[in-house]
């Protein structure tokens, strides 16, 4: 259900909803409020509010950023099929918003680290697309000086771009540890695919965030492949948000309309 709500002009709305259409009337509102669907928790008795409302600004905004992330990938799938990109491409097409998601909920003092899908990180973390596609084309421009290529893109709170599955697990870990032990109030968003959740280093780094309490969020971003083999082939239980054991886990549906979905944990 969608509501649409023109708070700040109702004397203005209602004369042009005596004049105009209302698609014209709509063009006016300045947020929209959505029921989504319900999260599952795993030890937690309450969840986010399944009733949000985002602001025209904020919408805009966000559609934006899923926009440039699915052209510049558009863009590198093609210069990688040219042979201008070399080496490794992972693209993140699908899973955009994802990434826009959880930036709009970041601070300045927070910290990100995923895998190799990290071009649309990149550029929602302080990059230009240019400054992307140099990068993936070894340009001097690139983020990076054409030096990192695909998977090792960095930026300012932003730790990249890990080429070996699972291991930005434990290193977020760390820089979530980095952070309680420097008192700068951040969060560390610790990203990884279904594929990876299956690692043993993954569960050792669950034991020790939760044992010192780091401030630290795994995020299992479930696209349902690892390469060609599906995570229903490769996980004993796939309901990931519930695998952190003692650590409280949440699942969110994200509807990246009108692309595909992906599911996070
Ligand atoms: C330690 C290690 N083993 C194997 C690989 C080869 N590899 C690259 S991507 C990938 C699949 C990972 O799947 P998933 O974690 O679900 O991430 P997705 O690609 O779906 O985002 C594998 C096995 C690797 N890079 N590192
Ligand atoms: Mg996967």
């Amino acid at each position: 259900m969608i509501t649409l709500t023109t708070t700040k002009v109702p004397a203005i709305r209602n004369t042009l909803q005596k004049l105009t259409p209302t698609w014209k009337c709509r063009s006016l509102a300045t947020d929209a409020t959505f029921d989504i669907k319900p999260f599952k928790l795993h030890k937690l008795e309450s969840g986010p509010s399944t009733t949000v409302t985002v602001s025209k600004e904020d919408a805009i905004n966000y559609y934006k950023q899923m926009q440039y992330i699915r052209r510049i990938e558009t863009a590198a799938g093609n210069l990688y099929k040219e042979k201008i990109v070399r080496g490794f491409c992972h693209l993140y097409s699908g899973q955009e918003a994802c990434a826009v998601g959880m930036k709009s909920a970041f601070r300045e003092q927070d910290s990100i680290i995923s895998a190799y899908r990290v071009h649309g990180w990149t550029y929602l973390m302080g990059a230009t697309p240019v400054e992307v596609l140099s990068e993936l084309t070894g340009r001097i421009g690139g983020i990076v000086r054409g030096k990192g290529g695909s998977m090792h893109m960095y930026g300012k709170n932003f730790y990249g771009g890990n080429g070996i599955v699972g291991a930005q697990v434990p290193l977020g870990a760390g820089v979530a540890l980095a952070a309680k032990y420097l008192g700068t109030g951040g969060v560390c968003f610790a990203l990884y695919g279904d594929g990876a959740s299956n690692q043993g280093q993954v569960f050792e780094a669950y034991n020790m965030a939760k044992l010192w309490n780091l401030p630290c969020v795994f995020v299992c971003e479930n696209n349902g492949y690892a390469m060609g083999t599906s995570s229903e082939r490769s996980a004993s239980n796939t309901s990931y948000y519930t695998r952190g054991d003692y650590i409280p886990g949440i699942w969110v549906v994200i509807l990246n309309f009108p692309f595909g979905w992906t599911t996070v944990y």
